[in-house]
């Protein structure tokens, strides 16, 4: 559904380990399932001949579509070596292998950069599930390494064909690009902490700012999980794109304390070109976020709302939807929302694997289909009946989104909506003529009475703590020394 509305963006994580795989002397092809079609990969299967072919599995709506070319391409190419790595794919690397039925060699987990290289040169030998990180039928290896430096392996965006296709919202086109890795919080909700390890990597500023003057789009999403945690890091990046006369416009994350704490940062970003800024808020009322352990409070919420006014940027917000709302919450939010002049966005609370609730939620899943693990759909209880949920939120969505992405918005992004067009770029035009078909209350419900051919490994039953070893990837520096 994002991809489909509101944005599509380059695959950085593949380019990296394409990077990596071609400085180890292989001959690399990328291909972007978001724009190409399966048509388009047997092609290009028939004409490479690859020997191995790695899928990058970053999130569970996608496990149906990967196994299934998983294997395709067995039967099509029995001798190639595959292998799907990722950030959803890292948590579920079993149950993976699982549904592969043999189709799959490996499942890479963990950060592919410096590990993909050495797979390939292992690929046929016992030794492949001695690796770090690598899961095989045969056995697995241990914990994934971290890479040691960001500075290494800068995206190969060469390798990415039809890059006019990536857009975000009016950056449009808009390329990807990653000035830090990894969060050093905890929320309950997210696994970007439990995939890192609560680790925290910058790249130099110049190195950075080296990426981002060879990037040609004029536009730039900034992926990092939270932005200029380090406000030095920030200004020293900015200083090196001045020297370098880099002018684009940026979309970035970050927390709402990150943005108090270092709003003059934020304020001279907004000069270098910061357009777009993305807030976590994730809940209206303290209760709430101590459930997410969000490690905030409203009233620093409602404060960083107000710098960002101050400064100048267009923001948008996310507020985390319970199965267990009524009527009256969803009214709520609508109120609130209708009040303030940020971009709302309403997801669903879900427990994915790789979360500490997929260990503590004590509510069972009422499905495990993984194409519903989106966050636009329901996937535990819902206290009202589904469809009534569904209709609640869409039309909560709906309202939101018409205020800010509905044609009735052009007056406000008419300026940037033309000069995109004007460059020949249609995607954000587009986007508009596509709204009403892609947010609906009956698609949504539709989507649960699909036939399910691959389902989810349920969780165990629920436990108050998670042990460390089940729930990170890379495993923290402290319980590495520990163990
Ligand atoms: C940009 C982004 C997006 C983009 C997608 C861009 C794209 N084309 O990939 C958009 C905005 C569309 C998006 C959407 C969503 N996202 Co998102 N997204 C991110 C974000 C911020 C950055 C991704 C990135 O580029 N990282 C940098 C690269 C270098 O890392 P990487 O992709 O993980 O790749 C590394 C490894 O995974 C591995 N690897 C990757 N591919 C491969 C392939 C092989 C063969 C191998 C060996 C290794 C390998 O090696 C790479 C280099 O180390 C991440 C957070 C993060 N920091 O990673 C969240 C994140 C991945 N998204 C997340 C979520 C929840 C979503 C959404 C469900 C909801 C939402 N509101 O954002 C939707 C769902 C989309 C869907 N189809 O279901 C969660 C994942 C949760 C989970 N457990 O699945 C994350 C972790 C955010 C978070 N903090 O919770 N997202
Ligand atoms: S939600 Fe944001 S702050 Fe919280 S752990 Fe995830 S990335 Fe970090």
């Amino acid at each position: 559904m994002y991809s489909e509305l509101y944005l599509r963006l380059e695959p950085l994580g593949l380019e990296r380990v394409a990077a990596a795989v071609r400085a180890a002397g292989h001959d690399v092809r990328l291909l972007d399932l978001q724009i190409f079609t399966h048509d388009d990969y047997r092609r290009e299967l028939a004409e490479f001949k690859p020997e191995a072919v790695g899928f990058s599995l970053n999130y569970l709506a996608n496990v149906p579509e990967v196994i299934d070319l998983a294997k395709e391409t067995r039967r099509r190419a029995p001798d190639c070596f595959i292998m799907v790595g990722g950030h959803s794919g890292s948590f579920i690397a079993p149950e993976l292998l699982e549904h592969g039925a043999g189709a799959i060699d490996c499942v890479v987990r963990g950060e592919g950069e410096v590990i993909t290289p050495r797979v390939l040169e292992a690929r046929g030998d016992a030794k492949l599930s001695t690796l770090p990180g690598v899961v095989t039928p045969d056995g697995q290896g241990p914990a994934p390494t971290l890479l040691d430096d960001l500075d290494r392996f800068l995206p190969a965006r060469d390798l990415a064909h039809k890059r006019h296709k990536y857009f975000i919202g009016v950056l449009d086109p808009c390329a990807s690009a990653e000035l830090t890795r990894g969060c050093p919080w905890d929320c309950s909700f997210c696994s970007a902490w439990t995939f890192y390890g609560r680790s925290y990597r910058k790249s130099s500023p110049e190195q950075a700012a080296a990426d981002l003057a060879s990037i040609r789009e004029p536009n730039v999403f900034l992926v990092d999980d939270v932005a200029f945690i380090h406000p030095e890091h920030g200004f020293a990046i900015g200083q090196e794109l001045e020297r370098r006369r880099v002018r684009k416009q940026y979309y970035l994350e970050t927390r709402c304390d990150v943005l108090i704490k270092n709003k003059e940062l934020f304020a001279y970003w907004k000069k270098l070109g910061l357009y777009y800024m993305f807030l976590g808020l994730e809940a209206l009322d303290e209760e709430a976020l101590k459930l997410h352990r969000k490690r905030i409070t409203p009233g620093e919420n409602f404060e960083a709302l107000e710098i960002a006014r101050e400064i100048g940027l267009t923001v948008a917000v996310n507020i985390i939807a319970d199965c267990d709302w009524d009527e009256r919450r969803f009214e709520l939010v609508r109120e609130w929302a209708m009040t303030v002049p940020e971009i709302v966005h309403l997801t669903v609370a879900t427990p994915y694997p790789g979360t500490e609730i997929w260990f503590t939620e004590a509510r069972r899943l009422t499905s495990r289909d993984y194409r519903l693990f989106d966050v636009a759909h329901a996937v535990l209880p819902t206290r009202m009946p589904l469809d009534k949920f569904y209709a609640e939120l869409v039309k909560t969505q709906d309202i939101l989104n018409r205020k800010h992405l509905g044609w009735s918005a052009i007056p406000k992004y008419g300026f940037p909506a033309v000069r995109a067009l004007l460059r020949g770029q249609t995607n954000y035009v587009k986007m508009l003529s596509k709204f009403a078909s892609v947010v609906n209350e009956h698609r949504q419900y539709d989507d649960h009475q699909r036939p399910v051919t691959y389902e989810m490994k349920p969780p165990r039953p629920a436990v108050a703590k998670p042990d460390p070893a089940e729930l990170f990837i890379h495993m923290p520096a402290r319980l590495q020394k520990q163990a």
